[in-house]
């Protein structure tokens, strides 16, 4: 061992100077995300690897085993700075040994036995040993992917300085699906992808260059995910020709080192659209023999092909009812041929009308997976599985678990969550996701029929089979990932992938738990970082539900189109049903069994009780399941109105605290991510405004209840200045759409340039800040300059892309400028040249005492 460590001696020397070469060395772009395996630069946590040995051995030179071994080689020498000698069986010295059981039982028997407890080991689970004698250090699974796994836990161990002298780690997932999906078309855009084009598709045909899929499918692997499915649900027919199936095969090849599986969308019209037939009725024996030959043909050029994921009778896809014929036959013609292959059909849960009568009180879309799928337990093939949204009605901030996860006892299913952040501030905003998830994967539906009839039954075990037996069960989300070079455009964000993987592997993890192994893989392990990094992340989601909207209300988000910044009231009066029921005198949706729409009913007994009666529906879901005034008190003896109000000012607080904790880590991590999450932190927080003032003003206006601390009201809160009531050249008054999410419901909009929008300050003398609120609508990038008299003080280019091309909630945008000395008699000045469509709109200026603030902040 001494010899050994001798040997090695000079490349040490050598790390130690690289090692301590500055932070700005390596080159943090967010694409390693938390694969960077940075190096390990404290003293005494290096010294726990001394006993590392310097070989490494894969029993096998499969892909897969091969991927294991190159990952622990990389990870040793970003971490260490050392090289593992590659070998072959059997070492020299004392080895790291990647193997199979079969493989260890074959070359030394010993060794298998020195891994007694693992002759149960499942599928992909793995057991990570040290022992005393040489090999040294075992990492062994049933399956190769299960020794990937492995490799790939104890890289992170090693990536989080973790001790490795003793390990005894056996792993198993706690469910067979783990599965990421994806919303790409084939012509490179992505539905609710918000980072850019697709990494598996550009103009109608898989992308030419697939490296970037096959990093991805190193990251997956790396969280234990084994399943993929690549392209929209609302899919295109073509992606199961013929033409396509090559194309398909690299993609395959690309996910195949890294033992994940490729599913693909279908359309269920396919059999006519691609097939020449007359018909897709799932009855139909030619139908049946297409999807047979189809199947087939696919197994015949990627033997190890997953399977395919269904959107049917939803959102104007084609289904079963158009044969008058159940999910269950339509799931089941398709499952057939899957089956014998070893494949898998997951059928999305998500079927509702979309133009359902809202006049109608009783109507409810959250009723809808349940009265669909119900009636059909223990109809599907052992080769379907539901794949059911973790919420009644869609990815909204807030929702209790869809009932029918605890409603059927003879179906697989799988759980599916949205990594993408559609209703969440799409990447735009940090929410850190992995609470909200735990509290739906832990929520007790008592499918054994109430507390009485046995142990609890929390969602995760419901899908994971643990409650009733299900052959498939697991977890699926979907993921969105784009060619942005931080994959979902927020560093932060990246915290959702990686927790969404961990969860899937072991949903007993806490959020903490995950965002600190998150944290520590991403940012390093200084504990200052971490803890910062940590606390805002849990901080997070709670925060957005604040300014967005508490109390199980829904997003208020715009529904109707691109789901991002406030716009209440269009959730209401149309056929979608994300109803939340606002009017003069109360708000919520009425969904109890008593007097509403009875969804509550369609939860067991005990779980219903609960929601059915005020005093015992949990706050945070009150208006989800129940209409009350604005004056119904909350436990806290708060009115709902007044909490309204409350929560929406504690949240945007929260977020433009966000800005100065992040604020604290400059110079602890390095400038580039320091400086793009600030950026996107210093926007959040004004949109956050622009979230709590939209939403107020809306309930002000609905219910004409004053709010108690004087925040909400007809006028312009002190320190702002209308646009409107500036003295304006070339800028002329224009009313917004929807009215609340403009100041006054008016902005400036430009006519002819440059125009100027002035008033004079009569404030006290000293440090001021200056916040702008200006539309960056993307139809061009206007410019704007901020001038104090003559001076200018600030200037900028609208050119962010945002998801609007008008002036709305979605394109209210702040700029704040900092510092600025004034004095009494003072001009201020915003000119504005509107650039294409973009009309430089200004909304107005608000001007607060200068606060501490980051040395050098960013521009939004
Ligand atoms: O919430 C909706 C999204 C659609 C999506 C659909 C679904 C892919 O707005 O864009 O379609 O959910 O999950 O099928």
């Amino acid at each position: 061992m001494r010899l050994w460590r001798r040997r090695f001696l000079p490349s040490l020397i050598l790390w130690r100077i690289v090692a301590l070469s500055p932070l700005s060395a390596r080159a943090e772009t967010g694409y390693d995300a938390w694969l960077r395996h940075a190096p390990i630069t404290d003293a005494a946590t290096r010294a726990r690897y001394d006993v590392l040995p310097a070989v490494v051995v894969a029993l096998g030179d499969s892909t897969l085993l091969s991927a294991a071994r190159d990952e622990i080689v990389r990870t040793v020498r970003g971490a260490l700075g050392r090289t593992l000698r590659i070998e072959s069986w059997p070492p020299r010295e004392p080895a790291i040994v990647l193997g199979t059981l079969r493989a260890l039982k074959a070359t030394q028997p010993a060794l298998a036995t020195a891994l007694h407890a693992s002759p149960d080991l499942p599928d992909d689970a793995y057991v990570i040993k040290s022992i005393a004698t040489p090999p040294r250090l075992l990492v062994a699974a049933a399956n190769e992917r299960g020794v990937l796994y492995g490799a790939l836990a104890l890289a992170r161990k090693l990536d989080l300085g973790e001790p490795i002298a003793a390990l005894d780690d056996k792993q198993i997932p706690y469910a067979p699906v783990r599965m990421l999906d994806h919303w790409d078309n084939l012509d490179g855009t992505i539905e609710r992808g918000y980072a850019g084009p697709s990494i598996f598709f550009e103009h109608d045909n898989v992308a030419a260059d697939l490296s970037r899929v096959r990093d991805y499918a190193r990251l997956m692997a790396s969280v234990g995910i084994n399943a993929c499915s690549i392209n929209n649900v609302n899919a295109n027919p073509r992606v199961i020709t013929p033409e396509l199936l090559p194309q398909l095969a690299r993609v395959a090849e690309a996910f195949r080192p890294w033992g994940v599986r490729l599913f693909v969308s279908i359309d269920f019209s396919s059999p006519q659209r691609i097939g020449g037939l007359d018909t897709f009725d799932p009855l139909d024996a030619r139908v049946a023999t297409f999807w047979k030959k189809t199947v087939d043909g696919i197994y015949h050029a990627i033997p190890d092909f997953g399977g395919f994921v269904l959107k049917a009778d939803s959102e104007g896809r084609l289904g079963p009812s158009a044969y008058g014929r159940t999910h269950a036959d339509a799931a089941n013609v398709i499952a057939r041929p899957l089956a014998a292959h070893g494949g898998l059909i997951f059928y999305r849960g998500f079927i509702y009308d979309h133009h359902m009568d809202w006049r109608n009180i009783k109507n409810d879309r959250a009723r809808a997976a349940y009265e669909n799928l119900y009636g059909l337990d223990g109809r599907f093939d052992e080769a379907a599985a539901l794949q059911i949204k973790h919420g009644p009605i869609d990815f909204q901030v807030r929702e209790p678990p869809s009932p029918i996860f605890g409603g059927l006892e003879k179906t697989n299913q799988v759980i599916e969550l949205q990594v993408s952040q559609e209703y969440t501030g799409q990447q735009r905003h940090v929410v850190f996701l992995v609470p909200m998830w735990k509290e739906v994967l832990d929520f007790d539906l008592q499918a054994r029929g109430g507390m009485s009839m046995g142990p609890p039954t929390p969602v995760k075990e419901l899908v994971a089979g643990k409650t009733f037996h299900r052959q498939v069960g697991g977890f699926a989300a979907v993921a969105n990932v784009g060619r942005d070079r931080t994959w979902l455009g927020h560093h932060l964000a990246m915290a959702n992938l990686f927790g969404f993987g961990r969860l899937a592997w072991d949903p007993n993890l806490s959020a903490r738990a995950i965002a600190e192994e998150w944290t520590k893989l991403t940012f390093g392990l200084a504990p200052a970082v971490v803890e910062t990094i940590v606390d805002l992340q849990l901080r997070s989601w709670p925060a957005y539900e604040d300014y967005t909207g508490p109390l199980g209300g829904g997003t208020l988000t715009d529904i109707i189109q691109v789901h991002y910044g406030p716009a209440p009231q269009s959730s209401e009066e149309n056929g979608w049903g994300q109803w939340h029921r606002a009017e003069a005198h109360g708000v919520g949706m009425d969904r109890t069994v008593a007097t509403g729409t009875g969804f509550i009913g369609q939860y067991r007994p005990g779980v219903a009780a609960a929601f059915e009666s005020l005093a015992t529906c949990p706050e945070t879901l009150l208006l989800f399941m129940h209409h009350v005034p604005y004056t119904y008190r909350l436990h806290s003896g708060t009115t709902v109105i007044q909490h309204i109000y409350d929560r929406h000012f504690a949240g945007a607080a929260e977020a433009a605290d966000f800005v100065r904790r992040w604020g604290t880590l400059r110079g602890r991590i390095d400038e580039q991510r320091f400086d793009e999450v600030l950026a996107r932190l210093t926007y959040q927080a004004g949109h956050a405004q622009e979230w709590r003032d939209a939403v107020d003003t809306y309930f002000f206006r609905k219910s004409g209840i004053a709010d108690q601390k004087g925040r909400v009201t007809a006028r312009p809160p002190a320190g702002r200045i209308e646009a409107e009531k500036m003295t304006l050249r070339g800028y002329a008054p224009i009313a917004v759409t929807p009215p609340e999410a403009a100041s006054g419901a008016k902005a400036v909009r430009c006519g002819s340039a440059p125009c100027t929008a002035r008033f004079r300050y009569e404030g006290a003398v000293g440090w001021r800040d200056l916040a702008v609120r200006y539309f960056d609508p993307s139809g061009g990038a206007a410019r704007f300059k901020v001038r104090i008299n003559a001076q200018v003080v600030d200037e900028w280019v609208a050119d962010d892309l945002l998801p609007s091309n008008k002036l709305d909630a979605h394109t209210s945008s702040r700029r704040l400028v900092t510092g600025i000395a004034l004095r009494p008699g003072d001009e201020i000045v915003v000119e504005g040249t509107p650039d294409a469509s973009d009309p430089a709109a200004l909304d107005y200026l608000e001007i607060a005492p200068s606060e501490a603030r980051p040395a050098k902040p960013a521009s939004r």
